[in-house]
């Protein structure tokens, strides 16, 4: 297993993974099935051991959001349908043939560039259509109508699905998630009418599924909640499954030290202490994504609750003890200390963000351990 040399690392429960993918496929009908989201490093939590855990716990495919996502997950040996639900250039398009990787197609201009003499095998298209997002997508059934004749005409193509994305799915009011989903339908009826190949459709992420698991098409396309976050805080609250947090970030006291009435700490000398206090160090900073807007957050140590003072520096940042404790004393920055949490959405509210945002801002340079059963399975350090 590999090791590493720090005492910052995030710890990723690939149990909870598990947990989570099976709660979710109690609730879709049994024939619904699941792509797991693992884009952005599978949000943050290391792409390639989720992937696998998500396969094993029952997803039926990967979804990610770059081509060098998908080909990455390829080149790690993953034979599962892979998707790439952006935009990839049209001169990269033999890349994902070869790859057997799906692909998001929507542009007329897209499809006519592709040189179909480049393709080594038939190139797996996602027709996307934009029902309200307003981000990628065709719009309308007459662009739908100068698309399809090229998809058609083309051998090498072969349209295998078509998805939409709610921009709403995880709010209270549903009038904009049932606008969208009319839009959908009414694509969907002329779709039907004019395409007879067999394509499987898939709208829902994990707000969507999990909420309005009987209103699913052949696949949903689970990300936040695979990671045991609920999308938003109407959802948390509603409940409609049961989710176990994977991501916790965890460090060590490296230094330990008390300072007199009146001492500064951190760049700026912007906290001074008000009495003698004891103040430790954390060897994590803003280049590993605990970013300076964290100064006043707290964090766990022996159980219990203690603030961050000073600026946080890019690798380091200090905080106020309520007692002495010796060096090598496990920190909590997210996550559990008996029966003290932190959790991704309070780090979330104090920065004013959504909980997605969270672990996929803990950068590269922490290591990422994988646990499964409470014993470590992996180990993942990025700098070598
Ligand atoms: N499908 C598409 C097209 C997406 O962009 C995303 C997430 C998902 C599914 C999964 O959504 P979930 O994590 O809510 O389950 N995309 C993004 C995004 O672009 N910004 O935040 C989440």
């Amino acid at each position: 297993m590999e090791t590493f040399y720090r005492d910052s690392w995030v710890e990723v429960n690939l149990s909870a993974i598990e947990y989570n993918i099976k709660q979710l496929r109690q609730r879709l009908n049994p024939e619904t099935k699941i792509y797991a989201v693992v884009k952005a490093n599978a949000y943050g939590h290391g792409d390639e051991r989720v992937a696998k855990k998500a396969l094993e716990s029952g997803a039926d495919g990967l979804a990610v959001a770059l081509l060098d996502e998908a080909v990455k997950l390829r080149n790690a040996g993953f034979t599962a349908p892979v998707l790439v639900m952006g935009w990839i250039r049209p001169e990269d398009a033999p890349v994902a043939a070869e790859k057997e990787i799906a692909v998001t197609v929507f542009q007329e201009e897209w499809l006519r560039m592709v040189d179909s003499s480049q393709l080594s095998k038939p190139l797996k298209l996602h027709m996307k259509w934009d029902t309200g997002m307003g981000r990628i997508g065709l719009r309308t059934t007459e662009e739908m109508d100068r698309i399809l004749p090229l998809v058609k005409e083309q051998p090498s193509f072969k349209l295998e699905a078509v998805f939409t994305h709610f921009a709403t799915a995880d709010e209270v009011p549903l009038n904009y998630f049932e606008e969208q989903e009319k839009r959908f339908y009414k694509l969907l009826n002329h779709f039907e009418r004019v395409w007879s190949g067999n394509v499987e459709f898939h709208i829902g992420n994990s707000a969507a599924s999990m909420r309005f698991p009987d209103r699913m098409k052949q696949y949903v396309r689970f990300g936040i909640s695979m990671y045991g976050l609920y999308p938003s805080g109407v959802v948390k609250e509603e409940r409609p499954i049961d989710l176990k947090p994977a991501f916790s970030l965890q460090s060590r006291l490296v230094h330990v030290k008390r300072l007199e009435a009146q001492e500064s700490i951190s760049y700026g000398a912007t906290y001074q202490t008000e009495n003698d206090e004891w103040i430790g160090t954390i060897p994590l900073g803003y280049a590993d994504g605990w970013i300076r807007k964290l100064q006043g957050m707290e964090v766990l140590v022996n159980g219990k609750r203690h603030p961050i003072v000073g600026r946080i520096c890019m690798d380091q940042f200090m905080i106020k003890l309520d007692q002495e404790y010796p060096i090598g004393t496990k920190v909590t920055l997210i996550g559990k200390q008996g029966d003290e949490e932190v959790t991704t959405d309070e780090v979330a509210n104090y920065l004013e963000t959504i909980n997605y945002e969270v672990p996929c801002m803990i950068s590269n340079r922490v290591p990422r351990l994988f646990v499964e059963d409470g014993q470590i399975v992996e180990v993942n350090n990025p700098v070598k």
